[in-house]
């Protein structure tokens, strides 16, 4: 499987490298230390279109294909994790959603917002006894009038400090299961809406992750995205393409990885010659590199299949299950390569080796992922 990208798509990866590597990668390291997000540089990516590359040309977007979107998350991925979560949430769940399920009046009046950056999306599906298994959320919407009140804590939320609009999930009272769960627009301003725990994290400390509570939260009937009860199917939806981002937001730190590692391999000597002559090393070089290639060739193969518009939920999972993996594997050799110093914070794969940590476990485990492509693989 070969792919022939295109000069735009060449471009895009090309620039958006020299912006993320210039401009990202400066302060990812102090953003980590500090948890500090990254307002100023979401701002530049948003002057780039980084925010908006698959928002339709009519709410302001770029209309870009899946291809191009996966080669600069990449990017900014390898530059800084925690900046590449905050693009992909906002880019391949809420942009995405909206533009497949809003109406003419929340396109107008939110993705306009969400492609110029004024605002970041985030989505809230997760709860605290809702994680691999969404369809026993508990979170609460119920109509009264021209109102949803929504009641319940949803947690492991991505940006839920700092985005301004945020695709909620939340059911009818009675109903069970996949059934009754809706989808609404919330933002931050809306009677109720609460900023709960702020989660202190192993990596991505760049971007929070944190409660938010809604207490008789209420939310304007309008802002019901997509029809009553079609929550669940929305979110599923969203979930294959958000896995398509944190696949590539994967490759991207393991494509970091790798590179300092054989810089480092090159330039550290032990018994007089640099260590990457020494056989061990370089097998697993060989190893990871080989690594980097089948994940590169996975993102790309289920961006491609959502650009011809085929079904692709099975090939977003295989990419997600193999590339985030595979960061894991990647981030650890490329510590094991450093030594003693591949552990201290002078060296960057110590902090890419905690910011893979949680790539097999958000927008679905990678058990999760295996039961979506067995699912497929073995249906009647
Ligand atoms: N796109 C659209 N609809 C989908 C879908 C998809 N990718 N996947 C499932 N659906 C639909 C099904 O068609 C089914 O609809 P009908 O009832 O009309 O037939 C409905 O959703 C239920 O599907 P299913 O029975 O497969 O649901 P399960 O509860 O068995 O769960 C998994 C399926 C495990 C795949 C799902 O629960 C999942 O993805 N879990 C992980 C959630 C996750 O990623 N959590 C992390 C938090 S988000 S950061």
């Amino acid at each position: 499987m070969t792919f022939e990208l295109t000069e735009e798509q060449l471009l895009i990866q090309v620039n958006i490298r020299e912006f993320s590597r210039q401009v990202l990668a400066a302060s990812a390291a102090e953003r980590d230390r500090n948890k500090q997000y990254p307002t100023h540089n979401l701002k530049k990516m948003g002057e780039l279109g980084l925010m908006r590359m698959l928002v339709p040309t009519e709410y302001g977007g770029e209309e870009l294909d899946t291809v191009s979107y996966v080669l600069a998350l990449t990017e900014v991925a390898y530059a800084c994790a925690s900046t590449a979560v905050i693009m992909s949430v906002h880019n391949s769940i809420v942009c995405g959603s909206l533009a497949l399920f809003g109406t003419e009046i929340q396109k107008q009046k939110y993705l306009r917002r969400l492609a110029a950056a004024d605002i970041i999306g985030s989505f809230a599906l997760t709860e605290p006894e809702a994680g691999s298994d969404p369809s026993a959320l508990k979170s609460t919407a119920i109509r009264e009038t021209d109102t949803y009140f929504l009641n319940g804590t949803k947690r492991f939320i991505t940006g839920g400090a700092t985005s301004g609009l945020f695709i909620v999930l939340a059911r009818r009272p009675t109903s069970k299961g996949h059934e009754g769960i809706s989808a609404f627009l919330v933002t931050p301003d809306m009677p109720g809406f609460e900023v709960g725990h702020i989660e202190e994290k192993i990596g991505l400390r760049a971007s929070d992750t944190c409660d938010l509570i809604f207490s008789n939260c209420s939310i304007p009937a309008e802002n019901l995205l997509g029809r009553e009860e079609e929550g669940f199917k929305i979110a599923m939806a969203g979930l294959d393409s958000g896995r398509i981002g944190i696949a590539a937001q994967s490759l991207g730190v393991g494509m970091a990885a790798l590179d300092i590692a054989i810089k480092y391999a090159k330039e550290r000597s032990q018994f007089g010659q640099p260590i990457a002559n020494f056989q061990g090393l370089r097998w697993m070089i060989a190893e990871m590199a080989t690594d980097v290639e089948c994940a590169r060739l996975l993102v790309l193969n289920a961006a491609a299949m959502k650009d011809r518009g085929e079904q692709c939920s099975s090939q977003a999972s295989m990419a997600k299950l193999y590339a985030s993996e595979m960061a894991n594997r990647v981030t650890a050799q490329a510590v094991q390569i450093h030594g003693g110093y591949g552990i201290t914070k002078d060296y960057t794969v110590e902090r890419l080796y905690r910011d893979a940590r949680v790539f097999t476990i958000y927008e679905g485990t990678s058990q999760i992922q295996k039961i979506v492509i067995s699912n497929e693989i073995l249906k009647d």
